[in-house]
């Protein structure tokens, strides 16, 4: 395991520090290789983006987190980025709207699924879904189709964070409402989203937690409201915009 250390003054710190665990991740073989060149896609867009929440990814936060009280079984799908990245972050929010936590991977190996779900364990998650995989998500192939029955086979509320777009788009087809964490908003995953949140997943995931804390108590009517004037569209059209640096072309 490397042990260096950044200097929070450092003008890049988030960006090291987000590298170095995902550097971690690999070695502890709970981040696939491919998950290096994800993060290196994922930094450049949030580079564009000035490295911070935009007020229309705070909205999708809003209305994830109304979403996710407001479902009867809502899952948190966790990869091995995630994992690597926010693995308390991801405990915390599943415990603040009730959620279960299953790992489910593009690149599937029951190795990298014990390393994951230990790892949660570790960080504080009682149970964590993923190991049955006695579910399969129609129209893919065999390994990425497997996830378990009773959690996302049968979630109303789905967050898929760094998803890959073939997945995301069979998940949204099964019927489920779909909440996608992606630095990119042209992607197929953030396309296919009901709630796109175009964020940084260390920032993006304490905020909808942060934002579910803030609504416990609210009524249904409020939640749904919230839910209802999120504006995907104008989210997806924002970020894009803030990317490009100005108007779009
Ligand atoms: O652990 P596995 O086997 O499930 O594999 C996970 C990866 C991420 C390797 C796999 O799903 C994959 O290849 O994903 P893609 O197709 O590279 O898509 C990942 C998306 O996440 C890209 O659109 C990136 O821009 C985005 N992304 C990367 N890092 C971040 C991010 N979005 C938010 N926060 C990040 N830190």
């Amino acid at each position: 395991m490397s042990d260096i250390e950044i200097p929070e003054s450092h003008p890049r710190y988030l960006s090291l520090l987000t590298r170095h665990r995902i550097e971690e991740g690999v070695e502890k073989g709970i981040t696939s290789k491919q998950g290096l060149i994800a993060e290196g896609r994922g930094e450049a867009f949030d580079y564009l983006l000035g490295e911070e929440t935009i007020p229309s990814a705070d909205a999708a936060e809003r209305a994830a987190a109304a979403q996710l009280l407001l479902a009867e079984h809502p899952v948190l799908s966790v990869n091995g980025n995630v994992a690597a990245l926010v693995p308390g972050e991801m405990v915390e929010l599943a415990e603040a709207v009730g959620a279960d936590l299953e790992v489910n991977l593009f690149n599937r190996t029951d190795e990298r699924i014990d390393a994951i779900v230990s790892h949660l364990r570790d960080h504080g998650a009682d149970a964590v879904k993923g190991q049955t995989a006695d579910g399969r998500i129609p129209n893919l192939d065999h390994e990425r189709a497997k996830v378990d029955a009773d959690g996302i086979g049968s979630a109303d509320v789905v967050l898929v964070p760094l998803e890959d777009g073939d997945r995301a788009e069979a998940l949204a087809a099964m019927g489920k409402v779909e909440i996608v964490v992606d630095l990119n908003p042209m992607s197929r995953s953030a396309q296919s989203a009901a709630i796109p949140i175009i964020d940084n997943i260390v920032r993006a995931i304490p905020n909808v937690t942060e934002h579910a804390r803030e609504l416990e108590g609210t009524s249904r009517e409020e939640l749904e409201a919230i839910v209802e004037d999120f504006d995907r569209e104008a989210a997806l059209a924002e970020a894009e915009k803030a990317i490009r640096g100005g108007e779009l072309a």
